[in-house]
């Protein structure tokens, strides 16, 4: 069984309820156990910035599928909770990113293990750490609250919102 750390993001329609649907379609899985998910937060678009801001949010799961086969699962959630292709970081109804996959350290054509943007990226940390503040991130050695830290302040990229 491995340990998953999810990414959820959301910036087209009713943003909750697409993160909702893609959380209630893994934990339907017959190799998938959702072990905890934290609240959704409100995020300011990284990257292209000429697009609505964002909900995500952070799961942890179990599963017994090798890393590959989970990204194709994320990947057909994703295609059929209705996700319509756009460009790179563009909008997008439902967007499943496999952060990190126990320690694996993995590159391979089309899926880096742990997500590369990761350590970066507020919209990730903090609600990565609201669930699991001392999980290690096998690169930098080092939990994901103190990579937080190493961000902050987010607190103008981050609100969370009331509707846990
Ligand atoms: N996802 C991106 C690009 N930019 N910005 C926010 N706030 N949240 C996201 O999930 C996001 C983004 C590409 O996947
Ligand atoms: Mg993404
Ligand atoms: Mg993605």
């Amino acid at each position: 069984m491995a340990s998953v750390a999810l990414g959820l993001g959301s910036n087209i329609g009713d943003r909750i309820a697409w993160c909702r649907r893609a959380v209630r379609k893994l934990a339907a899985h017959p190799e998938i156990r959702v072990v905890q998910r934290s609240s959704w937060y409100e995020t300011r678009p990284v990257g292209y910035g000429g697009q609505s801001d964002f909900v995500n949010g952070a799961a942890l799961l179990e599963t017994t599928m090798a890393p590959v086969r989970l990204l194709d699962t994320f990947k057909d959630v994703e295609r059929r909770l209705g996700r319509s292709a756009t460009w790179r970081n563009g909008p997008r109804e439902i967007d499943l990113d496999l952060l990190m996959y126990d320690d694996l350290v993995l590159g391979l054509p089309g899926l880096d293990v742990p997500h590369p943007a990761m350590t970066e990226r507020a919209f990730v940390l903090v609600p990565l750490s609201e669930i699991n503040p001392d999980l290690i991130h096998p690169v930098r050695g080092r939990t994901v609250s103190d990579l937080l830290e190493d961000l902050k302040p987010v607190d103008h990229l981050v609100r969370r919102l009331a509707d846990p």
